[in-house]
């Protein structure tokens, strides 16, 4: 078994700007993924499995919900410490992070937000605790970019909904109690709806061959003539804002965990480069490795400064959807450069599971691609920044 040796770069002393608090919840986090989840993840990723034996330690940490208010469950962090806990997570795997990130902001927030107070009783405690594990249903087959033309609908029966249509790419859809689904009344206008595992005719069927995030449990929603009870619609927003308002959240919590997987990739190339001799000298020696180094450092101190204001922000609720996006794009980008700088400095032991870059660089392709695309990003910004909207 292999011991996690990381030791996080801080560049720019970020903890000064850091309270007690986000610490102590930032190196609780640390210290569990150190001791319950980094020896286990590679064998996990390589059966394509998510280690169901770590939700209970998740909710411990705050994963689950981590700024839902105590009443409901949650542990009311802010959302500082929100971001640390997905830095922390992602630094292990963005498999592990995508499960909280999932249940967290797609799932506990718009029940939290859209849904009315027996909802939040009913389901919130249960999702901050683990015993219910929640998916998010926008993508479909025909529709990821564009969810607005989702085909997914429902009809009012009188003393329920009938459901029809089909979700694909779905995180934790394979294990879910609950699922958030996003889909059409007979006006067209997009609604959420909770469905519940065992609500005849929804099936989640397992989506294998992923090379990317298999320590993810990823798979379809799947509704055939589903009878959802009137009483589990969202009623308080409906429309495309209300899923992308669900999605501002869980990408800012991305940008947080981007970070943290390029944290990683440089801390476990540094120290690899100070042991590793050729030519009889440490390869650190080298100048190439050097500017590698460096550029490694630099951009990952700037991401961190630019996430630590987007943070300031979210908590005074002034942090626009563009300002998340801009942060996303740019640490996903960042981290999947200093992924693929690492695996160089690795040399051939770069390729191997001995060391988790590879894991993180393939994770990474599937984590510059959800929640919207790289260039959906560059387009949102673009359309602020301009006023003119360039998707269609
Ligand atoms: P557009 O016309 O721009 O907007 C439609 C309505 O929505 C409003 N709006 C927002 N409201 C709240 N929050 C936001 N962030 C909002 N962005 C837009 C907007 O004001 C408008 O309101 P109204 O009242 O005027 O109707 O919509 P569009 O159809 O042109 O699409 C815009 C676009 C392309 C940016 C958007 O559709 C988009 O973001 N596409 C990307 C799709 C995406 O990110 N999917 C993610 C699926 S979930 C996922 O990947 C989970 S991975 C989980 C994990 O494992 O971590
Ligand atoms: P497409 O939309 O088909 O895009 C293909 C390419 O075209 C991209 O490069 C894109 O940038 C480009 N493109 C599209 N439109 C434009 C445009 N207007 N201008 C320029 N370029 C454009 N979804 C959920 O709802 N819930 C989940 O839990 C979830 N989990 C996921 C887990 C994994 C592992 C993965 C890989 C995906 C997950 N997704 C989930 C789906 C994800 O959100 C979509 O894959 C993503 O939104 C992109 O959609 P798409 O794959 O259909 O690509």
């Amino acid at each position: 078994m292999k011991t996690d040796q990381f030791q996080a770069p801080d560049y720019y002393n970020l903890d000064d700007l850091l309270t007690d608090e986000h610490k102590l919840i930032r190196d609780s986090a640390r210290e569990w993924i150190k001791k319950e989840v980094s020896p286990i993840i590679e064998d996990y990723y390589e059966r394509a499995e998510f280690p169901k034996q770590v939700i209970p330690g998740l909710a411990a940490i705050g994963g689950f919900g981590p700024y839902i208010p105590e009443q409901y469950g949650g542990p009311g962090l802010d959302q500082i410490s929100y971001g640390l806990i997905m830095q922390e997570l992602e630094r292990c795997d963005s498999g592990l992070r995508s499960t909280s990130s999932v249940q967290s902001s797609l799932v506990m927030y718009p029940i939290y937000a859209y849904g009315n107070e027996a909802q939040r009783m009913k389901y919130l405690p249960k999702l901050a605790s683990g015993e219910f594990i929640g998916s998010f249903g926008l993508t479909e087959p025909d529709h990821g970019s564009n969810p607005s033309g989702m085909l997914s609908n429902f009809k009012d029966m009188g003393d329920h909904y009938l459901l029809n249509g089909a979700k694909m790419w779905i995180s934790n859809a394979p294990f879910c109690d609950i699922a958030v689904v996003w889909a059409k009344n007979e006006e067209g206008r997009i609604h959420g709806l909770i469905v519940e595992r065992g609500m005849d005719g929804f099936t989640t069927p397992e989506t294998h061959g992923k090379l990317s995030l298999r320590a993810s449990a990823t798979g379809e929603l799947i509704f055939d003539n589903v009878k959802v009870p009137k009483e589990n619609l969202l009623p308080n927003k409906s429309g495309l804002g209300a899923p992308l308002g669900c999605l501002d959240s869980a990408r800012y919590g991305i940008a947080w965990g981007a970070i943290g997987a390029a944290m990683d990739c440089y801390d476990s190339a540094l120290r690899y480069s100070k042991e590793r001799i050729q030519f009889g000298k440490p390869i650190a020696s080298f100048q190439l490795m050097q500017k590698k180094l460096a550029e490694m450092i630099t951009e990952i101190t700037k991401a961190q400064l630019l996430t630590f204001r987007l943070g300031q922000m979210k908590n005074a609720g002034t942090a626009t959807t563009a300002q998340i996006s801009m942060a996303k794009r740019n640490n996903v980008a960042m981290a999947l450069d200093v992924a693929r700088e690492a695996r160089q400095i690795h040399g051939a032991m770069g390729i191997t599971n001995e060391y988790s870059i590879m894991r993180h660089m393939a994770n990474l392709e599937s984590v510059v691609t959800y929640e919207g695309t790289h260039d959906i990003h560059l387009l949102i910004t673009g359309m602020d920044i301009t006023g003119i909207p360039a998707f269609k």
